[in-house]
């Protein structure tokens, strides 16, 4: 599955809060591929981008769970991914039926 998701960082690997700086809306090309989400500028980033590159943005959804934000009341469509390191990201998708299918594709690949 791929597109365009903006994306929220809320805590680092080990549950560690995001610092102030790093905590923003940012928009991203989004290709999940073999239990990786690989997160590039634009869908030209995965030809243009060197493995080391893919691997930088790259969030392993294995053991990860993703729900909806149902909490999270500021912007509509957004889902919560909670990773096995206990890293935390909101992700806000274009409607509610790519809200659904980007949760599902995640909890059941
Ligand atoms: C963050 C940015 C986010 C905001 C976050 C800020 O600042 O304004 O949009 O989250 O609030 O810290 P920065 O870009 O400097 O990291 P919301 O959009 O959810 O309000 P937060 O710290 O309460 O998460």
């Amino acid at each position: 599955k791929k597109g365009y998701v903006m994306r929220k960082c809320c805590y680092d690997a080990n549950g560690k809060k995001t610092p102030f700086g790093r905590r923003g809306w940012k928009m991203f090309y989004c290709t999940l591929r073999d239990l990786v989400l690989y997160l590039h500028k634009d869908e030209h980033g995965f030809r243009r981008s060197q493995m080391s590159d893919n691997l930088h943005n790259a969030i392993r959804i294995h053991h990860a769970l993703a729900t909806k934000a149902t909490d999270y009341t500021k912007k509509q469509h957004v889902f919560r991914l909670q990773t096995a390191d206990q890293a935390e990201y909101l992700f806000q998708t274009s409607d509610s039926k790519e809200l659904c299918s980007w949760v599902e594709t995640i909890n059941f690949v």
